[in-house]
């Protein structure tokens, strides 16, 4: 008989191996339903999801539709991160599309939601112009390139999660 003691280190290791199938299969069906989730309308980067929501809005209109849904606009902070957005941009083919990003109590400084600095950008030659000097919010082109327009233009709806 083995002793108490190798029974239960025994026992232990057969829930480890145990868990660790568990855990690999949750592992094989998470991705599995990321994969689906994220056809055809969604972008994964890193941490971050980009979804559009297939519909154009006005800006505060927007941020409302994806602060419910549990999201944001989007923050772009990367090159990666613009590149996913400019293809659900293109491939959603209704426009460009808003992002979080504002000028609205920084007149000319275009801030993150709470006033944080940005951290990347990528406007187009000669943006932002605040032209009419109206345009407090930002929108993504099709290829990529950012343009500050007025808050009451309707724009694609894409979260970030
Ligand atoms: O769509 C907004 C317009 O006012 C845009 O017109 C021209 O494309 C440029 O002057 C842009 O800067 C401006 O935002
Ligand atoms: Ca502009």
């Amino acid at each position: 008989f083995p002793s108490p003691r190798k029974a239960y280190i025994a026992a232990l290791r057969r829930q480890v191996e145990a868990l660790q199938g568990q855990v690999g299969r949750l592992q094989g069906d998470f991705l599995q339903y990321k994969k689906v989730e994220l056809f055809p309308n969604g972008r994964g980067v890193g941490q971050k999801v980009f979804k559009t929501a297939g519909f154009v809005k006005h800006f505060y209109e927007a941020q409302q539709v994806c602060a419910q849904a549990g999201g944001q606009l989007p923050s772009p902070r990367s090159a990666i991160e613009k590149e996913a957005l400019q293809q659900l941009v293109e491939a959603e083919d209704k426009g460009a599309a808003f992002l979080s990003i504002t000028a609205f109590w920084t007149e000319g400084t275009f801030t993150y939601p709470g006033g944080e600095p940005l951290v990347y950008s990528n406007w187009a030659p000669g943006e932002p112009n605040n032209d009419g000097g109206k345009e407090h919010c930002v929108e993504i082109l099709a290829n990529g390139k950012w343009n500050d327009i007025p808050c009451g233009a309707k724009r694609l709806v894409i979260c970030e999660f």
